[in-house]
């Protein structure tokens, strides 16, 4: 097929007013039947055409009267009827069949026959597998909806929209009816039906509605739901104080699924979610996923108005309701959490995500010009890089002034679908900029490289900083211009103490810290007022998605790591030193580097005053995706080498002795609870057990035995396991096997088990892999069970995966073909780490390329992973 592109968009001719949808729901087979109010536009004369996938037509009638066969046609994911006028109610009656569906896109089952409950994922484009319907954004309808099910297999019967009814049918079954007053469009529509237990709270929002809330799962998972509905009652209180948002339904469900494509899905009312981020409680929740539970349940309710209530006109336009929402977790969790940490956090992952997306053969803009399948779009660049972008306009726009920028942008487009334009006009207006230069960052891909020089003028007392800009090319886009990019920055003096920033031609007072937007490819700043040549702090806070290149000395670099009190940036001198230390190994005779690095860091070991979560970060070289990006040819193999022999020469500077003790005072604090303070320790317990692995295997070996066999909760019995496992310690075996007779019965904690195995380094890892695919726990059919071992394998585990002899790669590239055949959408996904293969060096490149075209030689494979493979394999 064809690519869809931005540049064709049109109108809907035909829109929905009004549906009414009724289910008869069954887990082989399912009836819906759809009343459709339309409405023609008067500026089109085109016919009517709705979308519709696999659906079994049943009945098809026009205005009350039966369709005969010559007055509809349906072929290819279309159905056309002939005589519908503005006003016309369009009836039809579908049969799907749930328990068959493994893609789990429309109407499928959760679990297992006899004990699994039905739900739908509509997101993208799922709805036009339950019925027929004009299946894009920019259709809101109002929906009413009534289920019908068998009330001793489906006792709970949920739709999106507020409760309008439920009562007794005969034979043993029920109904239930909601309707949702908020126009919306396909993609948000939901329902579940089965066995569910929930717990409930009653909220009440800031503009005084009362509202049930509920969070549901299957019974034995009901304990660990208490965590995600406090994070839900703190997301609600906190749009109202911050955005003043308030929920706008009487009632809002959340159910966890364990079958789910994605993290979770907004759903108008009816939010599902993936039931890895939802469940916590400190026996099967690591620290880590308490505070990724919090931020999803946090982004999808946020949804309600940045997406819902303010939807997309079309899905080029996905970053506007996505890096939006992103941006708006991110200041959630920042406010809720240590926002340095979410910022170094937040960072990392666009590094490690974003950044290697955006240099690669799957390089897009955040609004994308074209797509065969949407679903492939669902990327680190429109969520990571959306945000990024959002974040530079907020800073931009000040506190006060983003908010009269959202408040205007809300109660404009409210109800409606919106642009990216219509965003940044609205940001813009209520504040009287113009901030279209901004959409330049929305059209074009690949991650600029700004590079910065300082030049002190000791006689004019003036120090001058020269920013200029680069953007490599990328896919489609050759030739790239000069954006505007937002940099933070501070001066510090020798001292370590900030500067008065006094800008050539400001007339305001001089604060210590500015924003200076460097907007074509090369500008000069200059400061007035500098007596010595300062140090200076660049792209605080990480204020623009940028490669920073300066040319520090090392001195320069510790002196930040010692005394920035941005807490972004004095990490940032930390890794910078990293890397410098990282190239020395690689390149051979920089001593000095390295230990300049561990010297800065062993200052910092025993500062009491530093948040150990900090610390435990500080200790933290770039990971080898990062350290690969640097690379022109990469062996992942020597990456992992060098960077574990940095690490080791750190632990050694640092000491066994000393990284004992502080191991074993971190280790007295022994409980599970996720506070931030306690949270912040274990992160510093987990970094320096992994460190003495390094440097004394015959010391920290036992010890993570010992913490193993004693830990309160999944955090310390994890990272324990996990450097056990790593290093092949002879307790590994016996830990494992401690490990899934403990958490036999939940899916979540095995899906670690797997995890942990997969993302053994080097040589062993594949030999573990392909025993574990043999595990009667391992299946294609789950999507969480394929990305804890093919996912933590191909994605997680560079040196093991990137084998030499390319066996690595052919295993992905059977099983894709496999799973492409069960699940499109989880396959491309997966494919994705193939990405850069091309900068490999050239026995594993020839290697990954073979691989690849034997998989672009399958035959049938899915638009979703067709897509992929051809970007890779161009
Ligand atoms: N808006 C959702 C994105 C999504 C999705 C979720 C589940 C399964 C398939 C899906 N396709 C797209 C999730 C979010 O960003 O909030
Ligand atoms: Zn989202």
């Amino acid at each position: 097929p064809l690519p869809i592109r931005l540049r064709d968009y049109a109108p809907p001719p035909w829109r929905v007013v009004q549906a009414e949808l009724d289910f008869e729901l069954g887990i082989d087979a399912s009836e819906v039947g759809a009343r459709l109010h339309l409405a023609r536009d008067p500026a089109q004369d085109a016919p009517l055409r709705l979308d519709g996938e696999e659906l079994e037509l049943l009945a098809i009638a026009l205005d009350g009267a039966p369709l005969p066969a010559g007055r509809w046609r349906y072929a290819d994911g279309v159905l056309e009827v002939d005589g519908a006028r503005d006003g016309s109610v369009l009836e039809t009656r579908v049969r799907v069949r749930p328990a068959e569906n493994t893609a789990l896109e429309g109407l499928y089952l959760s679990g297992s026959r006899e004990a699994g409950f039905l739900l739908t994922q509509c997101e993208a484009e799922g709805f036009r597998r339950i019925t027929f319907f004009p299946d894009r954004p920019d259709v809101l309808a109002r929906f009413t909806v009534t289920l019908r099910a068998d009330r001793a297999r489906f006792p709970v019967l949920l739709a999106g929209g507020n409760p309008d009814g439920a009562g007794e049918l005969p034979g043993g079954r029920h109904w239930a009816r909601f309707v949702d007053p908020h126009p919306k469009p396909s993609y948000l529509f939901a329902l579940v039906a089965g066995r569910l237990e929930k717990i409930e709270r009653d909220y009440r929002t800031a503009d005084g509605r009362a509202v049930k809330l509920a969070i549901w799962s299957e019974a034995d998972a009901i304990g660990r739901c208490r965590y995600a509905l406090g994070a839900l009652e703190r997301a609600m209180r906190w749009d109202e104080e911050t955005y003043g948002r308030n929920y706008d339904l009487d009632v809002f469900h959340v159910v966890a699924t364990h079958d789910f494509n994605m993290g979770a899905m907004e759903n108008k009312g009816l939010n599902i979610f993936n039931a890895k981020y939802l469940l916590a409680d400190p026996d099967t929740t690591t620290d880590d996923e308490y505070r990724a539970v919090e931020a999803v349940v946090a982004h999808e309710y946020f949804h309600n108005w940045s997406g819902n209530r303010v939807t997309c006109r079309d899905w080029f336009q996905l970053s506007l309701k996505e890096g939006l929402t992103v941006f708006r977790e991110q200041q959630f969790s920042a406010r809720m959490n240590s926002p340095a940490l979410k910022r170094i956090e937040d960072v990392a992952l666009l590094r490690r995500a974003q950044f290697p997306e955006d240099a690669g053969p799957l390089a897009h803009p955040v609004r994308p010009a074209e797509y065969r399948e949407i679903n492939n779009f669902y990327t680190a660049t429109v969520y990571e890089k959306g945000a990024e972008l959002v974040r530079m306009l907020a800073g931009r726009l000040g506190e006060a002034g983003f908010r009269r920028g959202m408040d205007l942008y809300f109660a404009r487009h409210d109800g409606r679908a919106a642009t990216l334009e219509d965003f940044l006009a609205a940001l813009g207006e209520a504040n009287g900029l113009d901030l279209s230069p901004y959409l330049a960052w929305y059209a074009q891909a690949g991650t600029p490289r700004l590079t910065a020089r300082g030049r002190h003028d000791a006689a004019a007392r003036t120090y001058t900083l020269t920013l200029a800009q680069h953007t490599p090319p990328t896919p489609g886009q050759p030739d790239k211009r000069p954006l505007p990019i937002p940099v933070k920055l501070a001066l510090f003096d020798r001292a370590g103490r900030m500067l008065p920033l006094r800008l050539d031609g400001q007339t305001s007072a001089a604060s210590t810290e500015r924003v200076v937007v460097l907007a074509q490819a090369e500008q000069d700043f200059v400061f007035r007022g500098v007596d010595a040549p300062p140090v200076p702090s660049l792209l605080r806070g990480f204020s623009a998605p940028v490669i920073l290149e300066c040319d520090y000395a090392p001195e320069e670099l510790a002196l930040l790591l010692a005394h920035d009190p941005d807490g972004f940036n004095r990490w940032e001198a930390g890794q910078q030193l990293a890397l410098r230390a990282y190239a020395a190994l690689r390149d051979g005779g920089g001593e000095a580097a390295v230990e300049g690095w561990c010297a800065a860091l062993a200052a910092l070991f025993d500062d009491a005053a530093l948040d150990p979560a900090l610390l435990a970060d500080l200790l933290t070289p770039p990971g080898e995706i990062e350290l690969a990006e640097r690379e022109r040819e990469v062996d992942p193999a020597r990456i992992h080498a060098l960077r574990q022999e940095l690490q080791r020469r750190l632990a050694a500077a640092l000491g066994g002795e000393r990284l004992e003790r502080h191991h074993r005072k971190l280790a007295a604090d022994a409980g599970a609870q996720p506070d931030a303070a306690a949270q912040a320790r274990r992160r510093l317990k987990r970094r320096v057990l992994e460190l003495l692995a390094l440097h004394d295997p015959a010391a920290a070996l036992p010890l993570a035995q010992r913490q193993y066999e004693s830990a309160a909760g999944m955090t310390d019995r994890l990272a324990a396991l996990a450097v056990l496992v790593r290093h092949e310690a002879p307790q590994a075996l016996n830990a494992l096997a401690a490990f899934r007779a403990r958490h036999a019965q939940d899916p979540l904690a095995l899906d670690k088990w797997f995890a942990v195995q997969a993302q053994i380094p080097g040589e062993p890892a594949l030999a573990r892999v392909r025993a574990l695919e043999a595990d009667p726990a391992f299946t294609l059919k789950n999507p969480n069970r394929v990305r804890a071992l093919l996912g933590s394998y191909a994605s997680g585990n560079p040196s093991g995966f990137h084998r030499a002899d390319g066996a690595g790669y052919r295993l992905l590239a059977e099983r894709l073909a496999q799973l492409d055949a069960l699940n499109p959408q989880v396959a491309a996904r997966l494919a994705t780490a193939f990405n850069g293969w091309q900068r490999l060096e050239p026995v594993r490149r020839e290697q990954a390329r073979q691989a690849l075209a034997a998989l672009a030689g399958h035959g049938a494979l899915s638009r979703n992973l067709a897509e992929i493979v051809g970007h890779l394999l161009p």
